[in-house]
């Protein structure tokens, strides 16, 4: 029997990682691959699963830490998705404020440290303004250190995604492609729209036909890493929401997303990823704020507005938890008291990740 291919798909938080393995996952089952996936998070209760399950994925999630802290637990999900679903590849989301995959997971799979899978090339997505800020403009809204984070990411990709050129122009593309042939010479540069499904066979054929995998181990310094992870504010909230008559949740979400941005604003806080998602039975809702320059924008729309939903929230913003879990809480409170929404069987954590200590190191 031939190994289960995994394919893993890291970049930046909000990158369209998630939204690239849908796409993927699509494009794979299309061909009669049996596929399965793995989502990853510092905490729990997470948009991503819930978001893959709702598009009738197989999907476990390991929380609490990224892949490689938590080794031993991604290679138990690895097997017990093997087991549950036999699929002939595995598609991985590491947390998006994660690096050195090469070296902490990669290199410690091909030790065989874990049996049975096949690597295919480490891909990392690239969202075409963050990369404009961050790194062509320099125009940066994080402190230098998240900074050095992402394009730490970059520098380890076996194959870098240009994403989102639906939302570019032909000589945008130009430049932003050149830019990154010439800093990360020797990785492959395709360039797609996961969300438009434009060019995703091209990234599919080669992941799945480049022989050199895990080419790079990074060069880094954990402390500065450390440091770019511990100025993110970390926010994973989950509850349920019933009013007296049926509501319509898009224009809640809506709202709430943008009443958030309005405040961060005020506080100067660059937004990494804020994200919600609502479901009330079959009928569920995705949305995603990326940056505090963004519009809020809607993956999918309920379809008909109802008196109960769950909701969650996860949120991660250059800010500390504290004030991160006020801005959120307080006025997600005040609006659903506004419309005398009652909310029951919450969940609640906020924190900024730990420091990474990852089980392996192989360099
Ligand atoms: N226009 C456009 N938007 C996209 C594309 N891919 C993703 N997006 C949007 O970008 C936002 C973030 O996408 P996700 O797939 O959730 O990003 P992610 O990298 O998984 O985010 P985290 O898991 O939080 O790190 C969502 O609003 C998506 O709809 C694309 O190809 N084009
Ligand atoms: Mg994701």
């Amino acid at each position: 029997m031939s190994n289960t291919k995994l394919i893993v798909v890291g970049g930046f938080l909000a990158a369209g990682k998630t939204t690239s393995i849908l796409t993927i996952a699509k494009h794979l089952l299309e061909k009669k691959y049996k596929i399965g996936i793995v989502t990853n998070d510092q905490g729990s209760q997470l948009v991503d699963t819930a978001f893959l399950a709702s598009n009738g994925l197989p999907v476990l999630e390991v929380e609490g830490g990224c892949f490689c802290c938590n080794f031993d637990e991604f290679s138990n999900k690895l097997n017990q998705l093997s087991a549950e679903q036999k699929p002939d590849i595995i598609l991985a989301e590491p947390v998006g404020s994660c690096t050195d995959l090469i070296a902490t997971i990669f290199r410690p799979m091909q030790k065989e440290i874990t049996h049975n899978f096949e690597l295919r090339p480490l891909s990392v997505v690239v969202d075409p303004k963050r990369l404009r800020r961050l790194m062509i403009e320099s125009e940066s809204p994080f402190p230098s250190e998240i900074n050095y984070l992402f394009q730490k990411q970059l520098e380890e990709a076996d194959i870098i995604v240009l994403n989102k050129i639906d939302t570019l122009m032909d000589e945008e593309i130009a430049v932003m492609e050149e830019f990154l042939k010439e800093r990360f010479k020797g990785a492959e540069v395709v360039k797609v729209s996961a969300r438009e499904n434009i060019n995703i066979e091209n990234w599919v054929e080669k992941i799945l036909s480049v022989t050199t995998v895990g080419k790079k181990t990074l060069d880094i310094d954990y402390k500065t890493y450390a440091k770019a992870e511990a100025y993110l504010g970390w926010l994973n909230f989950r509850t349920s929401l019933k009013a007296q008559n049926p509501v319509d949740w898009n224009g809640f979400l809506k709202e709430i997303i943008e009443k958030t941005k309005q405040v961060l604003i005020d506080k100067k806080s660059e937004i990494a990823h804020l994200k919600a998602y609502c479901i009330s039975q079959d009928d569920w809702a995705k949305v995603s704020l990326i940056s505090v320059y963004d519009d809020v924008d809607f993956s999918r729309n309920m379809e008909k507005p109802s008196d109960e939903v769950q909701l969650i929230i996860n949120a991660r913003v250059n800010m500390d938890p504290e004030n991160l879990r006020s801005v959120i809480m307080d006025n997600l409170n005040e609006y659903a008291a506004t419309m005398n929404l009652e909310m029951h069987d919450s969940s609640l954590e906020c924190f900024s990740p730990k420091e990474p200590r990852p089980k392996y190191r192989i360099a």
